[in-house]
């Protein structure tokens, strides 16, 4: 599985993180299969009782990730090494500090091809450590997890105060980037963001409601994919899968992305 990280610049880091980490731009690097989506991203989700490192990458950067990623990044050459028992390793990537996720909410980010100038690190119950970075960048208008996670942030006062969640950081509104190909059709309708409708159709309640969520995902992803059209930046107009790979390339070469892959976490059968 081939995923992009979208790295989200933290843009004030607390003082006594930057005596142990030293220099260096930290980013925390979210998985995504969806870079087209990222103009309209809101706000970041970590999994709050998640385990995180802070690993320096080969480019003198600072990744803030899962171990597991971490270590998938070291074997694609992304990471600096620990080669204190000498080279021949396998020693890992460098990790300089360790938090978890509560210890990350809040943070103000910089995300790129994002709508706003700061987003912040929300909670997320439903994030798998074992899979991508454990950091998910979240487009609440075509990811049914992220708008009911950011809606259940909006709304319980109970959860931000356990937390430690300020109203301000869930504050930003859906925004909408694609169209479809059928939307003139349905007359009337201008309700061009797939995943809230979709989950205020299905009664979803909250963000733990996984099985709703991920039949709802299911949906989204298909119809964003085969009949969107891309209804903000510079390729207005033209089809999702048209523009997919471009967009993903241009971050890459901008800096602000990295590919990276994930390894079959399946174990196959052996065969005889
Ligand atoms: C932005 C985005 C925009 C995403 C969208 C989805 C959608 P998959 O197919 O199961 O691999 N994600 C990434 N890592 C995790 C994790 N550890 N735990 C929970 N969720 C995670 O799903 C990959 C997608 O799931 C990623 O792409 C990420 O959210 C999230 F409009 O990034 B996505 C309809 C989906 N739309």
């Amino acid at each position: 599985q081939e995923y992009t990280l979208i790295k989200l610049r933290v843009k004030e880091i607390p003082a006594e993180w930057k005596e142990q980490l030293g220099d260096g731009e930290v980013y925390l690097v979210a998985a995504t299969l969806r870079p087209e989506t990222m103009y309209g991203q809101t706000n970041c989700f970590v999994l709050p009782e998640g385990e995180y490192g802070f690993f320096r990458t080969k480019k003198g950067e600072i990744f803030v990730c899962s171990q597991r990623s971490a270590l998938n990044m070291y074997y694609q050459d992304l990471m600096e090494g620990d080669e204190k028992n000498g080279p021949s390793g396998p020693n890992g990537p460098t990790s300089l500090m360790s938090k978890t996720g509560q210890d990350l909410v809040g943070l103000p980010l910089d995300a790129p091809l994002c709508q706003y100038e700061t987003i912040h690190v929300l909670p997320m119950f439903t994030i798998s450590m074992s899979k991508g970075t454990g950091v998910v960048t979240s487009v609440p208008a075509e990811a049914p997890d992220d708008y009911v996670c950011l809606r259940d942030w909006k709304t319980r006062s109970n959860w931000r105060e356990q937390y430690k969640v300020k109203e301000e950081w869930c504050a930003p509104d859906v925004v909408d980037i694609l169209t479809f190909e059928d939307d003139n059709e349905d007359a009337g309708s201008s309700d061009s963001a797939s995943a809230p409708a979709i989950c205020e159709q299905m009664k979803i309640g909250s963000h733990r409601e996984k099985d709703k969520l991920a039949a709802a995902k299911k949906d989204v992803y298909q119809k964003g994919f085969y009949s969107g059209i891309m209804n903000v930046g510079p390729y207005k107009g033209e089809k999702v899968a048209d523009v997919k790979t471009k967009i993903r390339d241009e971050l890459i070469e901008k800096g602000e992305a990295v590919a990276y892959f994930e390894p079959e976490s399946k174990v196959v059968a052996r065969s005889g």
